[in-house]
């Protein structure tokens, strides 16, 4: 039997906690299917922040799940596998295991590259999902979630991400959970935050396929709380396609991504650009000594030849060159001709760099720290906040599957008495700035943006939108704000905003006593 306490252990903060209490407490309220999915709920507090990785076919999800994990173990390209759930998640020993729809498990020895086989050499249709356990630190704290490839007309991948996202299971100790039923599964599975792959050219299939994929993980909404993005494959990208970028790259790469943001707000705060096989090259070992001597030899080339080699890829390949062609080629698959090009450049200032040095070019020429600087500022740092108030709507959605009226009141009594609490301020914040951003209660733009701010920060400065300024201004303009939403609150909104008002209200008065204290 699990208790409060066992599992607090891993709680992510306070409001974990409070959600795992409401939990327990209600256990011996509610019928036993509902009580089964609460068990579910507090499984999933108490492990690391969950986060799908979605996108398009082919938008590069699965090379970026690598990079992340700093390892190439899932496969990517072609293969069944690139069609399936795969969950990896921290382990004290590499294991692969498939999940069978009925519930079995198999373990799936790993392919000679060390990697998950593209073919399971199974019943396709049988199976549901594969579990990974990794004893890749990253893993600790963050449960990475792969998906497949998500087309603007593809029914079928939607239907099967619900279906598999659905019937994850996400460890081994579930006796406890095998007498939940599916909808009780679907009410509490799926991913707490979504980092959303885009690629350039596609805006329109994008936008689809991220609403496709919000819907197929039931409820649970994507905000700026819990979703960012990346722009992938910036290497790709023609600088020439692109006002204003001067020819180079990464600049042009920048600007589409500013205004890929602005297509994709509010569902992200912002879109970075990356590219995820340098990333995976540079991270996972697949930069070797022998890599770097290839490109040694390639540094010295005459310019023109090397100009005319960097053209096209297959130029770059079949060019009368003392490389081997079968050497350049898998330059060409682990790094592309954007890296090949930064690299040789790299070089060519310095020709004494060592392999690592290397590695650690390409490393940075593919934003990969941006990236994982962000997933730490939005999805860990918050992480208790998110998985709270998944845990919350998860609770939510299980009393309304009951059709026990006495028990969704008691349900819902026991959420509002956790919400009156002071401590639970937070959520009510996460629970508003979400109803904003996703559009559920309409604010006018400037009120939104605000909500927005003062919702998505932890930094009073941040959240007052006034870093740096001396102490007593924050303090007179917190107290300003809350009157100004207080009154807003009473006159001129309709009731849905007024409800978020109060809450905004709240926040700034918390905001204002904080200063106060801390003035002494
Ligand atoms: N040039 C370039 N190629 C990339 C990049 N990221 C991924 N790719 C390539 O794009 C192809 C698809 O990558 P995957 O990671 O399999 O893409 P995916 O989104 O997981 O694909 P599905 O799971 O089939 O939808 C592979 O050949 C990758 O090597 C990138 O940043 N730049
Ligand atoms: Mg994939």
């Amino acid at each position: 039997m699990t208790t409060a306490t066992d599992q607090q252990q891993h709680l992510a903060g306070p409001l974990s906690a409070a959600v795992a209490q409401l939990c327990v407490r209600l256990q011996s309220q509610v019928s036993a299917r509902t009580a089964a999915g609460f068990r579910e709920v507090l499984r999933r507090l108490s492990a690391p922040l969950q986060v799908a990785v979605a996108g398009r076919i082919k938008s590069g999800k699965s090379t970026l799940v690598n990079a992340l994990i700093g390892r190439r173990v899932a496969p990517t390209d072609v293969g069944e596998c690139t069609r399936l759930v795969t969950r990896f998640q921290y382990g004290t020993v590499d294991r692969v295991e498939v999940i069978f729809k009925d519930g079995r498990k198999q373990v799936l020895p790993f392919d000679a590259t060390g990697m998950i086989p593209a073919t399971l050499g199974l019943d396709f249709e049988q199976v549901s999902h594969i579990e990974a356990y990794l004893t890749n630190a990253v893993l600790r704290d963050l449960t990475v979630i792969d998906t497949p490839g998500l087309g603007s007309l593809d029914a079928a991948s939607v239907a099967r991400t619900e279906q598999l996202l659905g019937a994850a299971k996400p460890d081994e100790d579930e006796e406890e959970s095998n007498d939940l039923d599916d909808t009780s599964r679907n009410a509490v599975a799926g991913a707490e935050a979504v980092l959303y792959v885009v690629t350039q050219g596609v805006r329109a299939d994008d936008q689809q396929a991220l609403a496709a994929f919000t819907a197929a993980t039931a409820s649970r909404e994507a905000g700026p709380v819990n979703a960012i993005a990346v722009l992938n494959k910036a290497d790709t990208i023609a600088p020439e396609s692109v006002a204003g970028s001067d020819g180079d790259v990464w600049k042009a790469a920048s600007l589409l991504a500013e205004k890929q943001a602005v297509s994709l707000k509010p569902r992200v705060a912002d879109v970075l650009p990356v590219i995820g096989l340098l990333a995976e090259t540079a991270e996972s070992g697949g930069f070797t000594s022998a890599d770097a001597d290839a490109l040694k030899q390639l540094a010295q080339l005459d310019d023109v030849t090397w100009e005319m080699m960097l053209v096209s890829a297959d130029i770059f390949t079949t060019w009368e060159c003392d490389v081997p062609s079968g050497t350049r080629l898998r330059l060409l698959e682990k790094l592309d001709l954007y890296g090949i090009g930064q690299a040789v450049e790299a070089l060519r200032q310095d020709p004494d760099l060592t392999a690592g040095a290397l590695r650690r070019k390409l490393l940075d020429a593919s934003g990969l720290a941006t990236v994982r600087a962000r997933l730490d500022a939005v999805f860990r740092a918050r992480a208790d906040g998110i998985k709270a108030a998944a845990g919350l709507a998860s609770v939510t959605a299980l009393a309304q599957a009951s059709g026990d009226l006495g028990e969704r009141q008691r349900v819902h009594d026991a959420i509002e008495v956790l919400l009156a609490k002071p401590e639970a301020h937070a959520l009510r914040l996460l629970e508003a700035l979400t109803l904003v951003t996703s559009g559920a209660v309409a604010m006018p733009e400037d009120l939104a943006e605000e909500v927005l701010r003062v919702g998505g920060s932890a930094d009073v400065g941040e959240q007052l939108g006034m870093q740096g300024r001396p102490q007593h201004e924050l303090v007179a303009y917190a107290l300003e704000r809350a009157g100004w939403w207080r009154s807003f609150a009473s006159f001129g909104a309709t009731p849905a905003q007024s409800r978020v008002a109060h809450v905004v209200h709240r926040a700034y008065f918390l905001i204002w006593q904080q200063l106060r204290g801390n003035q002494g």
